[in-house]
């Protein structure tokens, strides 16, 4: 019998009790909050749906390597099988362990940007295009617009626009691009992929000009699966191949282990290029730690190298794509607007077609994530004008086309009934959506505003 269905590759061991609240409890735990999930306790919520990074469920394998910890100070046995996992699987010469992947942001924006530089991107990252900015760079965006625009259907929306990218270069000159960030499966857009045929024409326009290309590998084995699933010639391959043949065409690599990896914390800073490497161990025993162990405990480190290698197993990510597709199509199936396709990791809600009665200034996203709380006790994140953030240099804000809120599955935790129970509040939030109003900031900090800016309903 050939089997059809996605079921969980794995059965449960442990499980970790969660509370249901009162609507009353919730109304007064967003008051508190300043109307943003972030600033809710994780306590007061029921079905957790903030991120997907750093709260997956470690396998039994994982834990156990907890156990071979080396601490030893330089030299830990966890780090020579970690650096020995991410050459192997990722093609990768070097890793340096950081706290996680704003730490490799942290180091590589600063080893590679010169004030007055450029760095384009398929898209930007919140903490990501923050570091190239404190480094004196300025942020470009080349992605293809389908991925601006929540109905396209196109199947690989993270994909870069060459001709935005080839502008860029006659306008600045090769020399003011250290690189490009290409992401894969990328996180703003919804979750979405970049495809092989893409990646090797930028690494072909990149040759030409002298430009490296920095992969922010953080949801890499997701993309590899939709290149296995839509890519011609792809079909036969498996998940751990293609993950492969992505990285090997790239220069370097951040990497938040937190997700993919399924650890609760860590991540890398990868590079090919010897130079590089010994500028990147010179800033990484100022901000992280000795080389090899960076920002990671030895057991840590040894979860992850187990975690990589479970990443990229098919089963596991056909489970994974299909439990964040199974909850897509619910919504689809009860009319709700959402990102399309349906990505890797959430579902985007469309909150500028959900409440099309706020105006974007009024953040929209960040009113539709806080009332979807109080309907029924599931946390999920603005991704919308707000998370897009204010330039640096002008004080202005950053324009999103993309007004969205974010249901973020993390791997191996949930059940199918809790995407079952979290459909239901957004569906049943969909017929009183036009009750839902606009909001305002109450403070609004400097950097990352979306993680601690406190609202209030516009009068
Ligand atoms: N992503 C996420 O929830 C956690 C922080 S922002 C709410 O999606 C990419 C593509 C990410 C990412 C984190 C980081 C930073 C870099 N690139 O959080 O520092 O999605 O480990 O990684 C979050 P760290």
């Amino acid at each position: 019998m050939t089997i059809q269905s996605w079921a969980e590759p794995y059965k449960i061991k442990m499980v970790e009790l969660i509370k249901m609240t009162s609507r009353q409890e919730r109304n007064q735990a967003i008051k508190e909050a300043g109307l943003n999930t972030f600033l809710l306790k994780s306590d007061d919520v029921y079905i957790d749906l903030l991120t997907d990074s750093g709260c997956g469920a470690m396998s039994d394998k994982q834990w156990a390597g907890m156990m071979n910890g080396d601490e030893a100070y330089a030299g830990s046995r966890n780090f020579y099988h970690l650096e020995e996992t991410i050459n192997t699987c990722y093609s990768y010469k070097y890793t340096l362990p950081t706290h996680q992947g704003r730490g490799a942001e942290h180091i590589l924006s600063k080893i590679m940007i010169k004030p007055g530089d450029y760095v384009p991107g398929n898209m930007y990252f919140t903490t990501t295009r923050l570091h190239q900015e404190l480094a004196g760079a300025t942020f470009v965006d080349v992605i293809i617009d389908e991925a601006h625009d929540p109905s396209s259907e196109h199947l690989f929306k993270g994909n870069v626009d060459l001709g935005k990218f080839e502008a860029l270069i006659e306008r600045v000159g090769a020399e003011r691009i250290p690189y490009i960030c290409v992401a894969t499966c990328v996180n703003m857009a919804g979750g979405q992929p970049i495809s092989l045929a893409n990646l090797r024409d930028v690494r072909k326009l990149c040759d030409v000009h002298g430009i490296k290309i920095m992969h922010d590998m953080t949801r890499v084995a997701e993309n590899a699966f939709f290149i296995q699933q839509r890519e011609e010639g792809y079909g036969d391959k498996t998940v751990a191949m293609i993950t492969h043949e992505i990285c090997s065409l790239t220069d370097g690599a951040t990497m938040s282990a937190k997700k993919d990896a399924m650890v609760n914390i860590g991540g890398f800073l990868a590079l090919n290029d010897d130079d590089l490497y010994e500028k990147a161990c010179e800033l990484v025993v100022i901000y992280e730690g000795l080389h090899t162990y960076g920002g990671m405990a030895g057991r840590d480190m040894e979860a992850l190298a187990i975690g990589i290698r479970e990443s990229l197993c098919d089963n596991h990510i056909r489970a994974r794509i299909g439990q964040v597709e199974y909850l897509g199509k619910k919504l689809m199936d009860a009319n709700v607007p959402i990102v399309r396709p349906i990505g890797g990791h959430a579902i985007f809600l469309d909150a500028k077609a959900i409440l099309p009665h706020i105006p974007q200034e009024q953040y929209p996203a960040q009113a539709l994530a806080a009332a979807l709380y109080v309907e029924s006790g599931v946390r999920t994140m603005e991704r919308g004008i707000v998370s897009a953030g204010r330039n640096q240099e002008t004080g202005k804000n950053h324009g999103s086309k993309l007004e969205l809120v974010r249901m973020t599955i993390p791997r191996r935790v949930y059940t199918q009934s809790h995407m079952d129970v979290a459909a239901e509040g957004v569906i049943s939030l969909m017929e009183k959506a036009d009750r839902i109003r606009g909001l305002e900031f109450t403070y609004e900090p400097n950097c990352l505003r979306f993680f601690m800016g406190r609202f209030k309903t516009v009068e």
